[in-house]
């Protein structure tokens, strides 16, 4: 059951539940072409969505008008993915129109939830860095601040996930086959951005000499438009995603030369470029294709950026005043050359003064420590797709190196070490220096994460420039995350603390004393049990699983890396299966556990693949298994998004942030879940050392090895054959994988999963189990008392307000991008 809202509408606006019907019913026949009786649910859908949109356009436009007039900064975020969520559910709470939507729909025969069921969410990202995007651009609309979000319209997004005999499988996600609502392409406002060629020499009209670069090809960049609409505010930011089309004109020459077939294929060429979201998460795969997706996205946002954003008179050398273009990763950073590249050949500017505008411009976020998930690109690739771009990195690389030689003087092993081109393996552009050699700031994202960067893997960087280094601890936005997703505690906060919370989080810190508060537990236990059902409910119905609600509902949700340690998890269950069946423990005395497995494997991830196999495999004896009475349930759904989050999250008890300390960058599904009154089992990895710091030692199971204890082992030759040896419980889990307990007596089923943590268990799986079953068994404990229990839990919620992306973007803006709110007034 949804929740009216209460807090934060927007003025109120004329609409009334029959003007609210009457406006869904043209839409139906005037933009459709249907008559409500013969119309499908998909009909219905798009209806109410134009609707709703249409009550956001004037917001919008009022929006864009007064951020030209004021001639203000603007953030131009640049990000390769943008994982949205369902949209109608955020436009109705935007707009405040909920309620009326519902009675509206009601009035007609029809049901709101219906409706938003059938929605297929957009989702152009893979994890927490697309994820974490979208919630910056709510944020950035709900605190006033003049920004732009550059992206890419990928036509298929993260694959669709389903089991095979317990294996994944992928199938394309079609989002776009029923048209999307939400969206307004613009082909009129289209930018060319050409690819390959060769650079050339010419004299420009003062005489002097500059580069042109001429490329070999070209495609056209159309701009399909996304409103953004902030939350309590009339602000509506827009959301610029790119598509690639075919040039006419290309097309034309060839098909006039009378080879049609080459015509055809060629436009696909050119249209393969926007055509998929790589579903790579950590491992850059090195494609041209994806080369190309990177250029293509970034040179449309810039020349979009400058060409309609800014006047047609407008002095470059003030760009810095006018924009601060955000890099969400190395993906977007060949800009930095681009925008050299425009400036420089262009509009004939100064190479140094293009320099200092430049670095002034660009600002770069690192979301990763793990080696492999720096990107590199091939010199030769880089010369062959942006012969241009290759020259003008060079140059910069020159220059820098100059500059390090002359800090440094003799130390040449470091001028190798930083230098933007490496040597070996290959010649090749190391994405993640160029950004930070060209950006005025570079920040990580989360307090342990940002002092790694600095201290470990950009030491010689922030040696040079101290100053450029930052932190900005991610967040997630409380309208979809709480108030949307959360109706039943949102209430419940309201009542206890009153509205306007939703974008004053750390107001939360008022819920504290009600922690004490026996009735207040009650009821917030009671919203929890309900959570339960209607999670347990749509997991019936959407994938024919069966759950009893009344469980310790344990839940471990994010990608399938071996970082991440799902493996740890299943050690856990394995272990408490084994006990039980040794007679260590009685199932009598287990505490009823539902242990939720959400993750998507990237498709070439070999080990990540195993592990999912793995734990449906462990699953399929342990839910069945009659020495556990029903006591011990894995539940794994296929195709974790974020429509599931949103059911999934309200509902957890526990929440697994159990990564190897030093890999997890920061981590936003464990804010989420802390938010929610969910408790965290975690190590001192990302963002759990905050959550840990703020919600306190009592209201979090804190296991494991600190960072530097990691480097230690690691230093001295990690073995962790010598754990299994040492200890029988870990043994008992392991030998029982082996032995084929889990594949119908086969032992070479799991073989590679279980030689590969006997060998070389890369993320000490076996150096943290002992610690993490200890720690589970203090869980047990823990929630044996409900009370206490509940208390931890209100507690999370009450001091977890920093982890709202509001606080991010206010960091942001502080430390980095030094923007100011442009608020339109009505
Ligand atoms: C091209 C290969 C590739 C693809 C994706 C390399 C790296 C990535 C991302 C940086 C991985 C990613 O999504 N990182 C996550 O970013 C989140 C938001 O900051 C963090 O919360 C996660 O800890 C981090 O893993």
């Amino acid at each position: 059951m949804r929740v009216t809202e209460t807090t934060q509408e927007p003025p109120s606006s004329p609409v009334t539940v029959s003007s609210f019907a009457d406006e869904f019913v043209r839409q139906l026949r005037y933009e459709q072409g249907v008559d409500l009786n013969f119309a499908t649910k998909d009909n219905l859908y798009q209806a109410l969505a134009g609707t709703v949109r249409g009550f956001m356009i004037d917001n919008w436009l009022a929006t864009l008008r007064t951020q030209q007039a004021t001639e203000s900064k603007i953030v131009a975020y640049l990000s390769a993915e943008y994982l949205l969520g369902p949209q109608l559910e955020n436009a109705l709470l935007a707009t405040g129109l909920e309620s009326l939507a519902r009675g509206a729909l009601t009035s007609l025969g029809l049901d709101l939830d219906d409706l938003e069921g059938i929605e297929i969410e957009p989702g152009l990202g893979n994890g927490g860095l697309g994820r974490l995007a979208a919630c910056f651009i709510d944020s950035l609309a709900t605190l006033n601040i003049p920004a732009v979000g550059y992206g890419i319209r990928y036509e298929y997004g993260i694959f669709r996930q389903t089991f095979v005999d317990g294996r994944q499988a992928e199938q394309p996600d079609t989002w776009l086959s029923k048209g999307s609502p939400w969206e307004f392409p613009h082909p009129d406002m289209a930018v060319e951005v050409g690819f390959g060629g060769y650079t050339e020499q010419v004299t420009d009209e003062t005489g002097g000499s500059r580069t042109r670069w001429v490329p070999s090809e070209s495609v056209s960049a159309v701009p399909y438009n996304y409103m953004v609409p902030g939350y309590g505010t009339h602000n509506v930011n827009t959301l610029r995603l790119w598509s690639a089309k075919a040039t006419n004109a290309f097309d034309l020459q060839i098909f006039n030369s009378g080879d049609y077939e080459a015509a055809v294929r060629a436009q696909t060429v050119a249209e393969n470029i926007s055509k998929v979201l790589y579903p790579e998460d950590s491992t850059p795969q090195g494609k041209e294709l994806r080369l190309k997706q990177q250029y293509f996205f970034v040179a449309a946002s810039i020349t979009d950026f400058i060409t309609r954003l800014l006047p047609d008179d407008f002095a470059l050398t003030n760009l810095p005043d006018r924009v601060t273009f955000q890099l969400n990763d190395t993906h977007p950073v060949i800009a930095i050359p681009e925008l050299m590249r425009i400036l420089v050949d262009e509009r004939g500017l100064d190479w140094d003064v293009a320099w200092d505008v430049t670095r002034a411009s660009f600002n770069y976020t690192c979301h990763t420590l793990l080696p492999e998930a720096l990107e590199v690109w091939s010199v030769e690739l880089l010369g062959r797709l942006l012969p241009r771009h290759l020259e003008i990195i060079y140059r910069i690389n020159e220059q820098f190196l100059a500059g390090v030689r002359a800090a440094f003087p003799g130390d040449e092993l470091r001028a190798r070490r930083m230098s933007i081109v490496q040597e070996q393996p290959e010649r090749a552009v190391r994405m993640a220096f160029l950004a930070t050699v060209a950006s005025s700031k570079v920040n990580g994202v989360a307090a342990l994460h940002s002092e790694l960067l600095r201290d470990k893997v950009l030491n010689d960087f922030s040696g040079l420039w101290p100053e450029k280094f930052t932190n900005v601890t991610n967040g997630v936005t409380p309208r979809r995350f709480i108030k949307l997703s959360n109706p039943g505690l949102s209430e419940l906060i309201d009542a206890a603390i009153g509205t306007g919370w939703v974008n004053d989080l750390e107001r939360l810190r008022e819920l504290e004393p009600f922690a004490e508060d026996a009735s207040f537990r009650a009821a917030f236990r009671t919203v929890k049990a309900e959570n339960k059902k209607r999670f347990v409910d749509l997991l019936a119905t959407r994938d024919g699983i069966e759950l009893s609600s009344d469980a310790l509902f344990d839940v471990m949700v994010k990608r399938l890396h071996e970082y991440k340690r799902q493996m740890l998890k299943v050690l856990h269950v394995i272990t408490t299966y084994d006990r039980v069946l040794k007679g260590e423990l009685r199932a009598a005395d287990l505490t009823p556990r539902v242990v939720t497995f959400g993750a998507k494997a990237a498709p070439g991830y070999r080990m990540a693949k195993e592990i999912i196999a793995l734990i449906n495999a462990v699953a399929k004896v342990v839910n069945t298994a009659p020495e556990l009475e029903g006591r011990l349930r894995i539940a794994f759904p296929a195709n974790y998004n974020v429509t599931l989050a949103e059911k999934l999250i309200p509902a957890a008890d526990l929440s697994e942030q159990i990564s190897l300390a030093g890999k997890e960058a920061s981590g936003t599904g464990n804010m989420k879940f802390a938010l929610n009154g969910a408790l965290t089992i975690g190590t001192l990895d990302g963002a759990n050392v905050e959550i840990y710091d703020l919600v306190g030692a009592d209201n979090f199971f804190l296991f494991g090895l600190t960072e530097p204890e990691v480097q230690d082992i690691s230093d001295a030759g990690y073995r962790p054959g010598s754990y299994y040896e040492a200890n029988a419980s870990l043994r008992g889990a392991i030998d029982l994988i082996a032995s084929g307990a889990f594949s119908g007596g086969d032992r070479t089923t799991f073989q590679m999963i279980v030689s590969d943590l006997l060998d070389k268990d890369r993320f000490m799986v076996l150096a943290d189990y002992q610690a993490y079953i200890e720690a589970q068994d203090k869980v047990d404990v823990a929630y044996a008392d409900q009370e206490a229990w509940s208390r931890a839990a209100i507690l999370n919620v009450a001091r977890s307000g920093f982890f709202s992306s509001d606080r991010s973007i206010r960091d942001y803006l502080d430390r980095i991008w030094h923007a100011s709110p442009v608020p339109v007034v009505k």
